[in-house]
């Protein structure tokens, strides 16, 4: 009889290109973290070693998505490219209609300026950043009916993307559901630490939704994340493919957004697909003002071809398993030094939990972006804040929101990194880890207007 041996995961590709990293000593990373105010966005990529920020357009793509750069067809309308990824988005979101733009936001802009009716209210599983001021400056108020348990970091709900039905009924009564202009689900949700949903869940929303005629739109920017947590976890779904549960999970929904920059392992790109017909034809119009022509929404026609071949590539279950898989390779390592994080991991990073980490620094004086700029001069590894400077200002008020989640991002690139590049962030976080107690927090010293963790800037205290 065979023995069975335990094998670990590895990746389902090898390195055809490298590109060199440049490692910096401390004296340096201190100048260049002063000169960037204290905001990890304001590095310059040059000045960072293992670069965590996102994995937002910072993919490696395949042989297959490069040779197929060669074939852009770069009409200004009616590109070849265009009409095969329109199949595509056919195909694997099941959508009859879409529209391309240059990036996920783009595809937000749109549809916050289509549904929404000024004094209406948006509810989703949680806010995202650029989600939700496009649905601000189209006049809406943003209500949060994510299940509670996703606030907070110790929980270990397997699905704490879920929409709370209650929550949601509780607004659909004190609005009045003619003041909804649509509900939306993420998933995974990025900023509750990329926790999935489950299709009960939203079997459940969609079927109040459907009664109540509301419109449920879809972020599908990381659904094939999402799609494989439900594999792993939901019953009924073991035996299914990527492509099938995703399919199923469009289904549910009136349209969907996308930016194509992180499942679609591409380094541009966005879609806003949908099968109202109504809504289509108002973005294909939209469109030509703000992006360019329906047959491009401001991309190249070699953009549209990788998109095409990247969406083929993201539903491959060893591909998902495999960028998963180094997720956890990282949570696993920090869990031994005894690092506090979000759980369960996520889809696309770890979440380390910030409060926890610097205990002793309340959250005015911004811990999560304090951590990220200590890992930064230990290493020159950049993460990205997602606590209070992400949450912003309350848009009535102009007082800090304060989110119970006060988190430092490790994003993971698609096909970027290795096993020991994880292992050298590991090693420097629990370095920061060890001398916690020393840390001092920030202040702001600039702050723009509208998302102000992109371009605000602090000093040390
Ligand atoms: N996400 C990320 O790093 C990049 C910009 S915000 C720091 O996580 C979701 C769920 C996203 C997202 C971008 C967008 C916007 C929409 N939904 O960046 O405009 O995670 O392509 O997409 C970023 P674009």
């Amino acid at each position: 009889m065979t023995k069975l041996i335990k094998r670990s995961w590895a990746e389902p590709f090898k390195i055809k290109m490298v590109e060199p990293l440049k490692m910096t000593f401390r004296i340096e990373r201190e100048k260049a973290l002063k000169e960037a105010g204290y905001n990890t966005f304001l590095l310059r990529s040059e000045d960072v070693y293992i670069d965590l920020l996102t994995d937002s357009g910072t993919n490696a793509m395949s042989d297959y998505q490069w040779a197929g750069l060669m074939l852009g067809d770069e009409a200004y309308a009616g590109s070849k490219n265009f009409y095969y990824l329109w199949d595509n988005v056919k195909k694997y979101y099941g959508m009859p209609y879409f529209v391309p733009t240059h990036q996920g936001r783009a595809a937000e802009h749109m549809i916050s300026k289509i549904l929404i009716k000024p004094g209406e209210y948006v509810a989703g599983n949680m806010y995202f950043t650029t989600t939700r001021v496009h649905q601000e400056l189209a006049g809406a108020t943003f209500v949060d009916v994510i299940i509670d348990e996703a606030h907070d970091s110790q929980n270990l709900h397997p699905f704490k993307g879920n929409i709370d039905i209650q929550k949601l009924k509780d607004l659909f009564k004190k609005v009045g559901t003619k003041k909804i202009a649509y509900v939306y689900m993420a998933g995974p949700v990025n900023m509750a630490g990329g926790q999935p949903f489950s299709i009960t869940n939203l079997k459940e929303v969609s079927a109040l939704c459907k009664k109540n005629n509301i419109q449920l739109w879809f972020d599908a920017t990381r659904a094939t994340e999402n799609a494989y947590f439900i594999k792993m976890r939901e019953k009924g779904y073991e035996k299914k493919t990527i492509a099938q549960i995703l399919k199923e999970i469009c289904s549910y929904f009136d349209g969907l957004w996308v930016s194509a920059k992180k499942d679609l392992m591409v380094n541009i790109g966005g879609i806003l697909a949908t099968r109202n017909k109504h809504v289509f034809e108002e973005a294909r119009n939209m469109v030509v003002i703000y992006e360019g022509l329906h047959t491009y929404g401001g991309l190249a026609g070699r953009d549209m071809e990788a998109m095409a071949r990247g969406m083929e590539e993201m539903v491959c279950f060893d591909n998902i398993k495999a960028r998963i898989g180094q997720v956890e390779y990282c949570g696993k390592q920090l869990e031994k030094y005894d690092i506090p994080m979000v759980r369960p991991f996520g889809g696309h990073a770890i979440f380390l939990d910030a409060k926890a980490f610097l205990p002793h620094l309340k959250q005015d004086v911004f811990p999560a972006q304090t951590l990220a700029s200590e890992i930064y001069l230990d290493s020159g590894v950049r993460s990205m804040e997602r606590g209070i400077v992400s949450a912003g200002r309350n848009a009535e008020t102009g007082k800090h929101n304060y989110p119970n989640l006060e988190l430092v991002r490790l994003t993971f690139p698609r096909r970027v990194y290795t096993q020991a590049h994880i292992d050298v962030t590991v090693e420097s976080i629990a370095e920061v880890y060890e001398h916690r107690k020393k840390v001092k927090g920030l202040v702001m010293v600039y702050e723009p207007k509208y998302l102000r963790f992109f371009q605000a800037r602090f000093k040390k205290i």
